[in-house]
């Protein structure tokens, strides 16, 4: 799918782009539960995966920016491992897969990295959550590398984008069977299984940790302990990742009694409209933030229409008052992490050159705000979430109580939540919503919850 010619032409373009020196790109080590051989499930560096493709424990690259040339670091085998896990691909075969050609045993990093530090190179590192640095004293983390590295995985190659849209087709047959099988007094651990069972026998994994509750006020509730009752909405927030690394994430709001109430119906349409407006507002250069402002301001504005807000919507949403039932943002990008890069630095992936963080609620969870380009792929996820403690602490301190009907939202406390995500890829004409559709209107979901 991804061949060797398209790691060596990314490691090309990073050599490029980063100019001089050396770039070091650790992968993560295996990491133990409770001893040395029995670990957690392995995940590759997205990083170290986006330019090698090689999802091994214990390996780094070493890219000399000056002369072109990728090392491949890894262990040395060991004589008895044929006992434990049989024959394996040689270093040399791992690094020809990847099409890097030297390579050399784990072991030598640190001297190579010694001797680029006498001889006054300098070592570009990114900011690692965990894994193999060498542990060397070289210079620290590399502006050069970190903007080099956001903006070439921030733009989705048709490989890449196909990537998601395989995962999304596990994802829609996960979506469609917890839709069909959510009923009254069925445990959520009980659904949650059987998704991930669906998941698991296609030899794939989730791409993030299931989101499935009736309590869906509670953004990422991974509580999985109670019984659907009769009137419940359903956030299931749920993606499987592609056989490459990549991520789906998508969320559908699912009536447990198979109908939505009056009420549902009213604001699950807010939800949907927020959504199909932010969706249709992107193109390349529009900032991501605007998206975000607009998909609140329809949210308000639907909540004035019910009677849960007055105002008006433009002035409630630059006040964050809109936090009250959507606190957080409608989106992210995503591809190899769920929430794209987001270990190499939410403001760096996410906000460009002079654009701050608002600290007001409603804003400061807005993970990204900058201009979006053709090849982005982002989410867009607006939500109307009724949750009590938010509700009782800012009533207590009269925060927004002009443009907030507490009394009114206090009824429905319990209401839980509801939330719509899509996966969308920005196209030089627009935006176009990834993978097989999904059921997403009212009609479309009720229809999906019929039993089969
Ligand atoms: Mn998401």
């Amino acid at each position: 799918m991804i061949d060797e010619h398209t790691y060596r032409q990314r490691r090309a373009e990073l050599a490029r782009r980063v100019g001089h020196g050396l770039v070091l790109l650790p992968g993560h080590a295996e990491s133990p539960i409770n001893y040395r051989d029995n670990c957690y499930r392995f995940r590759q560096d997205s990083t170290l995966l986006y330019f090698s493709g090689l999802a091994l424990p214990d390996i780094a690259l070493l890219l000399d920016c000056d002369s072109g040339q990728a090392t491949l670091l890894a262990p040395e085998p060991h004589p008895d491992d044929i006992v434990w896990t049989g024959p394996t691909a040689s270093r040399a075969q791992h690094a020809a897969s990847a099409g890097i050609d030297r390579h050399a045993p784990l072991a030598d990093l640190q001297a190579l990295l010694d001797q680029a530090q006498a001889q006054g190179r300098s070592v570009h590192r990114l900011p690692v959550a965990r894994g193999h640095d060498g542990g060397s004293e070289c210079s620290g983390i590399s502006a050069a590398l970190l903007r080099a590295v956001i903006d070439m995985r921030a733009v989705k190659s048709p490989d890449e984008v196909a990537q998601i849209e395989q995962a999304l087709h596990t994802t829609r047959d996960m979506h469609l069977l917890a839709l069909r099988s959510a009923r009254v007094g069925v445990a959520e651990q009980a659904l949650v299984g059987a998704m991930e069972g669906l998941v698991a026998a296609r030899g794939l994994h989730m791409a993030y940790p299931v989101i499935f509750s009736r309590r869906g006020e509670i953004l990422h509730n991974h509580r999985h302990d109670q019984t659907l009752k009769a009137g419940d909405l359903v956030v299931n927030d749920s993606g499987a990742e592609s056989p490459l690394g990549y991520a789906s994430d998508i969320t559908r709001t699912i009536p447990a009694s198979g109908r939505f109430t009056p009420l549902q119906v009213d604001l699950y349409r807010l939800v949907l409209t927020a959504q199909q407006e932010a969706i249709a507002l992107l193109r390349p250069g529009v900032p991501y933030r605007e998206v975000h402002e607009q998909a609140c301001r329809v949210l308000v504005d639907g909540m004035i229409g019910l009677g849960f807000m007055r105002g008006n919507a433009a002035e409630a949403v630059a006040r964050g008052a809109h936090a009250i039932v959507f606190p957080c943002g409608t989106g992210h990008l995503l591809g190899l992490d769920v929430h794209d890069m987001e270990g190499l630095g939410e403001a760096q992936v996410g906000y460009g050159e002079g654009q701050a963080r608002s600290p007001l609620p409603g804003h400061r969870y807005l993970r990204l705000a900058r201009p979006v380009q053709a090849g982005f792929v982002v989410t867009v996820e607006p939500g109307i979430y009724f949750n009590p403690w938010l509700a009782e602490q800012w009533q207590a301190q009269g925060l927004h109580a002009d443009l907030i009907d507490y009394d009114a939202l206090g009824r429905h406390m319990g209401f839980g939540g509801i939330r719509i995500e899509d996966d969308v890829l920005v196209t030089e004409q627009g935006a176009r919503v990834l993978g097989p559709h999904i059921a997403r209107s009212l009609d479309e979901v009720e229809a999906a919850c019929e039993p089969v």
